[in-house]
C-alpha cells in the first residue's frame, strides 16, 4: 500500500479521498486503510468519516442491452447496429454502424458554427470551467433540437432501452492536432461539494455513448487505461459503457488520446438516472 497522504490538518482533501478510493479499488480492506490512516496521524473520527465517504455507493440500475450477451446485431428501431466487442468490468460495447456517413456529416455541419473551447464540470461549485485536461472545442444541442438530433436520440433510446428524457443534450466535440481529453470518470463524484446541484437535474450519470463522426488521420483513440483498451475512432461507430456505482470500482476511467494528425469529431450522449431537466 503506498504511503497515506501526510496529515497536516484533519480536513478530508480530494487527494485523500482519491488515495482511499484507489486503495479500495486495489483490494485493500477498510480495516487496513483505517490502520494506515491512524498510523499517519489521522484522528479516529475523521478517518472513519473519510473511509465511509470513500466506499462505493449502492449500485443503481443502468442501461445495458440484454441482447448484447448473445447477438451479433442490436435492434435500434430504424436500423440494426453491429456489435463488435463486448466487455464486462467495465461493462462496455463497441458498436458499428450506429450512424450513417450522411448523419455524421450533417451533425458536423450543424455543430461547426457553434463550437467553443470545451469546459469541464467544476465539482467544487457545480458550474463549468476551462481545464487543461480537455483541449477540444465543443457545443451542445438541446434534446430534440433538430429532426436529425431527435431521430438519433430515439435510436439510442431504443438500442439501450433507456428513456429519451433521461439523456443530456447531445454534445459534439472537435479535436485538432495535439488536443486531447485526459483520463477521467464521467460520473459526478458524490463527495464533491457541487455534486448535489448537478444531481438535482436528473440524478447521476449512469452511462456514456461516444459516437465517432470523423476519423483523425492519426491518434485520437478512446482509451480505458485500467483495462488497457483502446477503441479506434471509426466514422459511424461508437463505444458505450455504463457505471452502476459512481466510484473507481466501476473501472470506467477513460480518456481521448491526443490527435496526432487530422481532426477527430465525436458526439457524446450521457444518460442520467431520471429525466434530465
Ligand atoms: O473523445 C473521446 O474519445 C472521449 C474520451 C473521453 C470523450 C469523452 N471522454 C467524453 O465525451 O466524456
Ligand atoms: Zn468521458
Amino acid at each position: 500500500m503506498p504511503s497515506t497522504p501526510v496529515q497536516v490538518s484533519q480536513i478530508i482533501t480530494r487527494d485523500l479521498r482519491e488515495w482511499m478510493a484507489a486503495q479500495t479499488a486495489q483490494g485493500h480492506g477498510p480495516e487496513e486503510v483505517l490502520q494506515a490512516m491512524l498510523a499517519a496521524g489521522w484522528s479516529h473520527q475523521v478517518a472513519t468519516e473519510a473511509l465511509t465517504a470513500s466506499l462505493p455507493p449502492t449500485a443503481i440500475p443502468v442501461p445495458w442491452p440484454v441482447q448484447a450477451a448473445s447477438s451479433l446485431r442490436l435492434d435500434a428501431g430504424d436500423r440494426w447496429v453491429d456489435l463488435s466487442t463486448v466487455m464486462r468490468a467495465p461493462d462496455l460495447l463497441v458498436l458499428e454502424n450506429l450512424l450513417s456517413e450522411d448523419e455524421c456529416q450533417a451533425l458536423i455541419t450543424a455543430a461547426r458554427p457553434r463550437l467553443e473551447r470545451s469546459q469541464t464540470v467544476a465539482l467544487e461549485t457545480g458550474g463549468e470551467e476551462i481545464h487543461e485536461d480537455r483541449t477540444s472545442d465543443g457545443m451542445f444541442f438541446t434534446r430534440g433540437e433538430t429532426p436529425l438530433v431527435a431521430c438519433i436520440e430515439a435510436r439510442i433510446a431504443k438500442l439501450l432501452d433507456w428513456p429519451v428524457e433521461n439523456g443530456e443534450g447531445l454534445q459534439v466535440l472537435r479535436y485538432g492536432p495535439g488536443t486531447e481529453y485526459k483520463p477521467h470518470y464521467d460520473y459526478f463524484d458524490p463527495a464533491e461539494a457541487g455534486t448535489a446541484t448537478i444531481l438535482a437535474r436528473g440524478g447521476q450519470r449512469v452511462a456514456t455513448l461516444v459516437m465517432y463522426l470523423q476519423e483523425p488521420a492519426q491518434g485520437g483513440a478512446t482509451v480505458f487505461p485500467e483495462v488497457r483498451l483502446q477503441v479506434v475512432p471509426r466514422r459511424g461507430h461508437a463505444v458505450f459503457f455504463n457505471y452502476s456505482q459512481a466510484h473507481p470500482c466501476s473501472h470506467t476511467l477513460h480518456g481521448g488520446m491526443p490527435v496526432l494528425a487530422g481532426e477527430k469529431w465525436i458526439a457524446t450522449k450521457w444518460l442520467r438516472e431520471r429525466e434530465f431537466v
